[in-house]
């Protein structure tokens, strides 16, 4: 009802702006020029202060309108900063915004055409110049610096006791790898993918790093406090790992990993209970137009306790575990064997664990 009402206001605006300025230009016509230039002077001067305060007034609104439906704390070491970076960068371009457009339409009221004064030819003035050109260079050196600075950290090399998940996208969903006790991922390769077979990422099965690889999706596990390094790449197009809680985002290349990392500072429990929502979950999306089935590929983060992430570990086949268990029914005794040897974590893990 209300929108209908909006739409009733804005029509009804439209028709009365337009017989205003049908009726005026029959007016001017009836003044004479001159008269009609100077009436026309003062009504865009009036419209230009009208505009300058309705606009102020909207992006105070607009900001009172968002408050608390954006993004919430941010749940990484590096978000904090991001976000501190964000806020600085609203805080300078902010305060220029407001002083060069109340200045620009406060000068298009003052300064509007009068007879009784003539314009100061002023075509150049090197301090001038030097001022305005100098202090926005140095200004958005300084936070561009900043942003490249993070971007180098997040980007760069991680932590020796960081724990590495593999992401891979997908039309349309996400696989996540982890190494098994050995710590190192198996080599894959591409012409290796069989679904059918249970090999989403093509692991190679006769490297024998491959054999302790646990592979999931949907859902992935990190522990609080502890650096994680994602190893980043693609099946098919371009996806892009979207961590809007931790303010990270990463391309997801088919052909060329990309890698970033960061420390989760709350578990999902806490989140919920710091954010009030007892259904709150972290998120992974996908921040790249990849198909039609862009929008399904959501997917969870569970960040839990160091002991709850060696529990779920403990539960997890290995992938090539999973695949000799299909491949050979007939000794499931061997199967079961080499799955419970996946308890065993890598002695980096545990030892970080308090
Ligand atoms: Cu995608």
């Amino acid at each position: 009802m209300s929108t209908f009402f909006l739409l009733a206001i804005l029509l009804l605006g439209f028709v009365i702006t337009f017989q205003i300025a049908k009726a005026s230009e029959y007016v001017g016509i009836l003044k004479g020029e001159k008269k009609n230039n100077e009436q026309n002077n003062r009504i865009n001067g009036f419209l230009m202060i009208v505009f300058l305060v309705l606009g102020l007034i909207g992006v105070f609104w607009c900001n009172e309108l968002f408050r608390g439906k954006i993004l919430g704390k941010a749940a990484s070491q590096h978000g904090e900063k991001i976000d501190q970076m964000l806020y600085i960068t609203i805080a300078i371009t902010g305060i220029v915004f407001f002083i060069t457009q109340i200045l620009l339409f406060w000068f298009s009221f003052r300064y509007q055409y009068s007879e009784k004064r003539k314009s100061f030819y002023f075509p150049h003035n090197n301090k001038l110049e030097v001022i305005w050109t100098v202090v926005p260079a140095i200004a958005l050196t300084v936070l561009v610096g900043f942003g490249l600075m993070y971007w180098f950290q997040i980007t760069g090399e991680a932590p020796k006791d960081a724990v590495q998940v593999e992401v891979t996208g997908k039309q349309f969903n996400w696989i996540f790898r982890y190494p098994g006790k050995d710590g190192i991922f198996g080599e894959r390769y591409y012409k290796n993918i069989n679904d059918a077979e249970n090999n989403s990422l093509g692991l190679l099965w006769d490297d024998p790093k491959t054999h302790d690889d646990i592979v999931v999706s949907n859902t992935m596990y990190l522990v609080v406090n502890q650096p994680v390094k994602l190893i980043i790449s693609s099946r098919d197009v371009i996806h892009d790992v979207g961590l809007a809680a931790f303010r990270m985002k990463m391309d997801a290349v088919p052909g060329t990993p990309t890698t970033m990392w960061f420390t989760p500072l709350y578990t999902t429990q806490e989140m919920k209970k710091m954010t009030g929502n007892p259904d709150f979950e972290y998120e992974i999306s996908c921040d790249q137009m990849c198909g039609k089935g862009h929008f399904s590929m959501k997917g969870v983060i569970q960040v839990v306790t160091p002991e709850e992430f060696v529990l779920w570990r403990a539960k997890q086949v290995p992938n090539y575990v999973q695949v000799m268990k299909d491949k050979m029914p007939a000794t499931p005794a061997d199967s079961t064997k080499t799955a419970g040897q996946n308890v065993d974590l890598p002695a980096k893990l545990v030892a970080t664990n308090r």
